[in-house]
């Protein structure tokens, strides 16, 4: 099972602001990494929180479950220690995924304190990215 989380705001995905995150809802994001999981024979768990403490709560809960993370943490990407901690007490590949490019946007969006504890990142390519993610974790994870 692959572990997919979503940090703050992005339930408003497909609702507001178009110009930068599309018209894509988190449900067809799910959907898209779902399936996209389904072909290379994993399954996927989703979970999308605007509370940091739950997030880590999930990826607590990950260990010696999940055989993956993918994580796309929104706006707690640029600042929780405390996600990048608990995932660092994770034992499987994580793979940190952006819709937009936040090398491209503000200066604060410039840091990651995720992307230490991440196998990769992937950033700016919409809907693509997650499809990618996963390629890479079935990747990673055949290879152990
Ligand atoms: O590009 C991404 O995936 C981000 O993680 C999205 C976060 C942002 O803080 C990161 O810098 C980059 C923000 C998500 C907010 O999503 C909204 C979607 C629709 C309407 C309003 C907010």
């Amino acid at each position: 099972m692959i572990l997919l989380l979503h940090g703050a705001n992005l339930n408003l995905l497909g609702e507001r602001e178009p110009r930068i995150y599309g018209t894509a809802t988190l449900a067809d994001y799910v959907a898209a990494t779902t399936a996209a999981a389904k072909t290379s024979g994993h399954t996927v768990e989703a979970l999308q929180s605007n509370h940091e403490g739950e997030l880590i709560d999930a990826i607590h809960g990950a260990r010696g479950r999940a055989a993956a993370i993918i994580i796309n943490p929104g706006a707690f990407t640029h600042y929780s220690w405390a996600i990048h901690d608990a995932l660092a007490a994770f034992e499987g590949p994580v793979i940190e995924v952006h819709i937009s490019n936040p090398n491209a946007r503000e200066p604060w969006r410039h840091t990651s304190v995720v992307a230490p504890v991440a196998i990769g990142s992937i950033m700016g390519l919409g809907m693509h990215g997650y499809e990618l993610a996963v390629a890479a974790v079935s990747r990673v994870l055949a290879a152990k």
